[in-house]
């Protein structure tokens, strides 16, 4: 047997299916032997026991998207894959987020020049935001995208800048279907919200704690339905992202109970923030707290922990979306205490995401580690075209890994963190687990230090969703859907 590049010693390896004790071998960055009492290696890392899961894939990650309202997001490639790696994720999909009236191959065009060469120490692929399917969006630019490996891409239902209606959703379900890519929804009613802004502005609320009360839960709920009911009636599969509520949870189990391939995902916000975290009174302390759709309340945070466990949602990603506290380019882009309208919407949590799962799921048995492999990896590998490449622990998968440090009591402050956010919404809170050290193909990216030369991060080009239902001989929910193949 050939002398491996590394060996990780005595591993209790965690798949989505299995947990196994194992070395592993690893040669050229990938996993080339899964065994017992391998050779030595040319290095060796002794796991003793710890349990090693396979590097984490943020799949709904913000970085260096441009806003267009003067607020500048506080990480780019540099600074979120290096706190991907300090957290235990090897894999980022971010946004590159077409302009309406602009190109959607420029918006691509554009987004490499930002990831660079020189900067992303850990694998990324794209998804893309279509904020115009015009004709030559739909007919030309897009079907060459997916071919070259941009795969999914997100519809918005709410802010103006971004959304399409109901009869453009169907525009670009209908050529996901024929090309057999990804389609990504923010469900929320953006009348709904701009009528109750509107009414409490009137009405003089204007702190951060209101950004709750204008999207309650049904806006959600509404648009999570109609987003389920644009893809039945194009028969395609679709996945709901950062689900935040029972409310929005039912609509998608419903969904799956008429076999619709309907997946969703969620976030660390709506399992450990709710709206009180957006303040109890008027000061802008709350606003580190704004996201869309905003925390809700306790009964919401045990629905989706429901969710995780009974599988109704597929992805946990951590819809990282980093503004800065202070300063005049983050959350107080408009001024030094804007109405909760004008906030920039979004939190960090890129470095959080895996141990917050691992130590309140896992450790406290919320759900199996492999339900949180198949969470935090090996669905979004899937889904959007990585595996087998990536999200498991595999001969021939890149050796992206992480080695659980579960004896290890840590105080979440963001001192210890290495985003560029000047805040986490998870200061104090006690874990019970971190990672010791991640690797990416098979080099130490994080051992208690960042390591690794940023620029080493390799742009993934995505294949076709990996799906039931995403083939064509087992489609037709629908008699007529065929007709949209054309
Ligand atoms: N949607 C996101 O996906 N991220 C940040 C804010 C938002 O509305
Ligand atoms: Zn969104
Ligand atoms: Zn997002």
């Amino acid at each position: 047997m050939q002398t491996h590049d590394l060996v990780i010693r005595h591993a209790r390896a965690v798949t989505a299916s299995d947990i196994f004790h194992c070395d592993i071998g690893i040669s050229d960055g990938r996993i080339t032997t899964l065994g017992q009492r391998l050779p030595a290696g040319t290095q060796e890392i002794d796991a003793a026991g710890r349990f090693v899961t396979p590097g984490g894939i943020d799949s709904h990650v913000h970085l260096d998207q441009p806003t267009g309202d003067g607020s500048v997001m506080a990480d780019d490639f540099a600074s979120g894959s290096r706190s991907a790696a300090c957290g235990g994720t090897t894999t980022l999909i971010p946004f590159a987020c077409q302009q309406k009236g602009g190109s959607l191959r420029d918006a691509v065009e554009d987004y490499h020049r930002r990831a660079g060469t020189d900067k992303a120490l850990v694998d990324y692929a794209f998804h893309m935001i279509i904020t115009d399917p015009t004709p030559a969006v739909l007919n030309e630019e897009l079907p060459r995208l997916i071919q070259e490996g941009y795969s999914s891409f997100k519809l918005y239902m709410s802010y103006a800048a971004l959304m399409l209606n109901d009869r453009q959703i169907l525009d670009v379900l209908a050529l996901a279907r024929r090309e057999h890519a990804m389609v990504m929804l923010h469900a929320e009613n953006h009348d709904c919200i701009g009528w109750l802004t509107e009414q409490l502005l009137a009405a003089g609320l204007t702190a951060p704690r209101f950004h709750a009360a204008s999207r309650p839960r049904l806006i959600e709920r509404e648009a999570a339905h109609r987003a389920i009911s644009l893809a039945e009636l194009v028969d395609v599969p679709i996945l709901l992202v950062h689900v935040s509520a029972g409310e929005t949870i039912e609509q998608i189990r419903w969904a799956q109970g008429k076999g619709l391939n309907v997946y969703g995902e969620t976030c660390p916000q709506y399992l450990f923030l709710t709206r009180e975290s957006l303040g109890l009174g008027d000061d802008f302390e709350g606003a580190k707290c704004i996201c869309s759709p905003p925390p809700r309340d306790k009964g919401s945070q045990e629905a989706v922990w429901r969710g995780l466990a009974n599988g109704t949602f597929s992805v946990f990603s951590s819809d990282h979306a980093p503004f800065r506290f202070a300063g005049a380019d983050g959350k107080r882009a408009h001024g030094d205490n804007p109405g909760f309208h004008q906030v920039a919407n979004g939190i960090p949590g890129v470095e959080t995401r895996m141990a917050l799962l691992w130590s309140e799921g896992v450790c406290r048995r919320r759900i199996t580690p492999q339900r949180f492999v198949e969470l935090t990896a090996t669905n979004a590998a899937k889904l959007y075209g990585l595996y087998p490449r990536k999200g498991s622990i595999a001969v021939g998968a890149d050796a992206d890994l992480v080695i659980w440090d579960q004896d290890k009591k840590v105080t979440v402050t963001n001192e210890m963190l290495h985003h560029n956010v000047d805040y986490t919404p998870y200061e104090g809170m006690e874990l019970s687990a971190w990672p010791a050290m991640t690797l990416s193909r098979g080099e130490v990216v994080w051992d208690g230090s960042p390591r690794g030369t940023p620029g080493r991060g390799q742009f993934l080009r995505c294949d076709r969703p990996l799906l039931p239902g995403a083939d064509d001989s087992d489609r037709g929910y629908t008699d007529y859907a065929p007709l949209f193949d054309r």
